[in-house]
């Protein structure tokens, strides 16, 4: 269903969340169980509903939804057979399902709150809720997921509506924007925009201004050029040490100068000798120590650990300086990205339609990184941002053609609603194969017949 609403309604987004704030109030549950999301933003969400549910004395468990299985699957291990409305589900951050949410929900006595800022994948209106079930989802009233509200932002405004002292916990809050956003702090918009700024404000994270290296905010100027992955800079990206040094000295700027150390006049020196616009803000998370205390970098660092290991990432959300463990982690990730990143800068596609590119990286770049790489090099436009990108190869495991489908936030403005889950819808109808996605990333696995019509006719399916 398409939404053409032009303005948001804030008014009636608002109305929901004050209701489901009143409920959660006024019903004094005895228990209540959050279930959030396997990525920084869900962890960023799952820890403020944490402090919450402590500060109100409320007993409580905790779930990791990765959306990999069906809800009925997932819900079967955890709901109880003693049912009561004394006891309470939050869900957050983990997707609008409501498809198959609802039926599970309508035969329970608990009383669920979902807080969600994905697109509701099929549409029910209001009365179809059942009793016991407070929804909100601002994306239902105009608002844009990815770039307004991010799932802590949402999540923030219920805890903080319940407790206002719950404010104190708004980093968290800055780490679930940089999760989602991937975007320097001006850029925010709406509901981001407002909760961040009030957070500076309050000086419980701080705002700055510095040439931006995301995922090296934290290094030196000669490993930021060369580890940065927003913006990923081409001329120096996965580079040698060598060649960035000597940029460096040709400009008389030490390279052992951390990147937020650096003058106004060397920022200027780099950002004109190599033709790069990134002078912009950053946010500062100031109990906390090293890589931990540059808001993206952690942020950047739980995506990380959600996949390689989910513990390591509820812990160390709560630890105020790195383990040495994540640290080798991140460094390791870092240093693979940019090198893909190098790689496929360097690379043209395969097959280029009017819509599409392929991009056959098979033996070029390791199949565990091909997700990453495609996402990266999306939301830094190596490739042309109109086509829809399409990367992968053979798979040996599953004998199939394995592709990642990126596209970018710009195509997406210009093709409202006809995002990357569209297209693989499309694919699948008449090609078969199995994957899905959502509206800026998705992944497909086809056979090799199946692939190879989809080069030919991939400008059928966009
Ligand atoms: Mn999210």
């Amino acid at each position: 269903m398409i939404k053409m609403t032009v303005t948001p309604n804030k008014t009636k987004f608002l109305e929901d969340l004050d209701n489901a704030v009143d409920q959660f109030i006024d019903r004094s549950f005895n228990h209540v169980i959050t279930i959030s999301h396997n990525d920084a933003d869900g962890i960023s969400c799952l820890h403020i509903i944490q402090n919450l549910l402590y500060k109100m004395h409320l007993n409580n468990d905790y779930f990791i939804y990765n959306r990999s299985v069906s809800w009925e699957n997932y819900l079967k291990g955890i709901l109880s057979s003693r049912q009561t409305d004394k006891n309470a589900f939050i869900f957050t951050d983990v997707g609008s399902n409501l498809k198959e949410l609802i039926p599970i929900i309508k035969n329970r006595k608990e009383i669920f709150f979902i807080l969600d800022h994905h697109e509701v994948e099929d549409n029910f209106h209001s009365d179809e809720y059942p009793e016991n079930l407070f929804f909100i989802n601002p994306t239902i009233y105009g608002y844009d997921g990815l770039e307004h509200i991010a799932g802590a932002t949402l999540t923030h405004m219920f805890a903080k509506q319940v407790n206002p002292s719950i404010i104190k916990q708004g980093w968290l809050t800055v780490i679930g924007i940089c999760g989602d956003s991937l975007k320097p702090m001006d850029k925010l918009q709406s509901f981001n925009r407002e909760v961040y700024e009030e957070l500076v404000d309050e000086e419980l994270v701080e705002d700055k201004e510095s040439l931006i290296l995301f995922g090296s905010m934290h290094e030196s100027i000669k490993n930021g050029l060369k580890y940065s992955i927003l913006p990923f800079l081409s001329q120096f990206g996965g580079e040698s040490d060598q060649k960035i040094t000597s940029f460096l000295n040709s400009l008389h700027i030490d390279p052992k100068t951390k990147v937020i150390d650096l003058s106004y006049s060397e920022i200027e020196r780099i950002q004109k000798n190599a033709k790069i616009d990134s002078y912009s803000h950053y946010a500062i998370l100031p109990h906390k120590l090293g890589l931990l205390r540059f808001a993206f970098e952690h942020a950047l660092l739980l995506n990380i650990l959600c996949f390689k290991n989910i513990s390591a990432a509820l812990s160390i959300i709560q630890l105020k300086s790195i383990t040495r463990y994540a640290q080798g982690i991140y460094s390791e990730y870092l240093e693979n990205l940019s090198k893909n990143l190098r790689t496929l800068s360097n690379e043209v596609p395969q097959v280029e339609t009017k819509k599409a590119l392929f991009m056959e990286v098979k033996g070029k770049i390791p199949p565990s990184n091909w997700s990453d790489t495609a996402s990266f090099s999306t939301v830094n436009e190596l490739f042309d941002p109109n086509k829809i990108l399409f990367l992968g190869g053979p798979e040996k495991k599953s004998g199939t053609i394995k592709l990642s489908i990126r596209c970018s936030r710009k195509y997406l403005n210009k093709n409202k609603n006809k995002g990357v889950n569209k297209i693989i819808s499309n694919i699948k109808k008449e090609l078969g194969g199995v994957g899905g996605g959502h509206k800026l990333a998705g992944g497909i696995r086809l056979s090799k017949p199946s692939y190879n019509l989809l080069k030919k006719r991939a400008d059928d399916f966009i």
